[in-house]
């Protein structure tokens, strides 16, 4: 018979996901805190969760985000994974613990809620927010062309009806602004900024909105070449990596090259598994691998700023 499989190895609703974020915090009342930043279009909370091992003052900060476009389930798995794993390994992992211990972490396992909601009730393949817009029937923007970063240029489109909208201005949408009112109120403790997507196995990096290259663009090469190596090793599986426009294609308006241009310097965005298999639908049976694969490079990358 099938063995069955942890909560962690499944997909949930957003209704499942509010519930466990709020069970996450009254069961690690120490460690977690829950913190409302905005909400959606549609009214929704965006809430991130911190998690804080210890009280020592000017503690340095790791921001990740998960699920800002509605089809990529495994996105919103990765962030509650890695929420479990900190709890359940903090003192039993030597890595996790160090990271930790020199490091708060911010989750906002669902950046665009009502558009996650969208794929569990009406259109699996749904990416953009649910918005409405002017002088269309056309809805949703795409909240990575959002950003205020080379906005709206070219690998954006202006068209609502399309993909890839950038929407009315930078910022228009309510969960871009939360997000970036957020960052640019933290951006003296976040060291590292993390955004999580799929599919197609890529560990990536400013910019992705010039083909222009970063001042520090050798170091971020190699520590996403690192942990690329280190996933291999462990799970034979191959991610590319590099910057966003050199790797897969010029996309403005991006919240990793907003984020590096605000002064986080270690700014990334992961595309999980897998490689276009089962694309969006990655099945439920594969979620632990790629996760796992996503928690060594982000220990790796953490680490590496941890050390510095
Ligand atoms: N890929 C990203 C997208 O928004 C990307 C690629 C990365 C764009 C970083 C901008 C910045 O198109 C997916 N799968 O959504
Ligand atoms: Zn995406």
């Amino acid at each position: 018979p099938r063995s069955s499989s942890t909560f962690y190895e499944r997909y949930h609703s957003l209704e499942d996901i509010y519930f466990w974020i709020n069970r996450t915090q009254q069961d690690n009342p120490d460690t977690v805190k829950v913190i409302l930043i905005g909400s959606s279009f549609e009214k929704r909370p965006l809430y991130v969760l911190k998690l804080s091992v210890n009280n020592r003052p000017n503690k340095k900060a790791m921001w990740i985000d998960c699920g800002i476009h509605a089809r990529e389930w495994i996105s919103p798995a990765f962030c509650l994974w890695f929420v479990q794993y900190s709890l359940s390994f903090y003192q039993l992992n030597e890595d996790i613990t160090n990271i930790l211990d020199n490091m708060d972490v911010y989750i906002l396992p669902v950046l665009n809620p009502d558009g996650y909601h969208y794929t569990w009730t009406t259109n699996r393949m749904w990416r953009k927010n649910r918005s409405t817009n002017r002088g269309t029937k056309c809805i949703g923007v795409d909240l990575n062309r959002n950003f205020d970063a080379n906005w709206c240029t070219e690998g954006a489109s202006d068209q609502p009806c399309t993909e890839i909208y950038c929407g009315a201005f930078p910022e228009s949408e309510p969960e871009t602004q939360a997000v970036a009112d957020f960052l640019r109120s933290h951006k003296d403790i976040v060291q590292i900024y993390l955004s999580i997507h799929s599919y197609s196995q890529m560990l990536l990096f400013p910019y992705s909105c010039t083909l222009e290259e970063t001042e520090n663009h050798s170091e971020l090469l190699e520590m996403v070449q690192e942990a690329a190596q280190k996933i291999q090793r462990h799970y034979r599986n191959i991610y590319t990596y590099g910057s966003g426009a050199k790797t897969i294609y010029l996309a403005p308006g991006g919240s990793d090259d907003w984020a590096y241009k605000l002064g986080i310097k270690y700014s990334f965005t992961f595309e999980l598994q897998d490689r276009g298999r089962y694309g969006f639908l990655l099945p439920p049976s594969h979620i632990s691998k790629a996760c796992n694969e996503a928690l060594l490079a982000v220990k790796t990358i953490a680490l590496k700023v941890v050390e510095k």
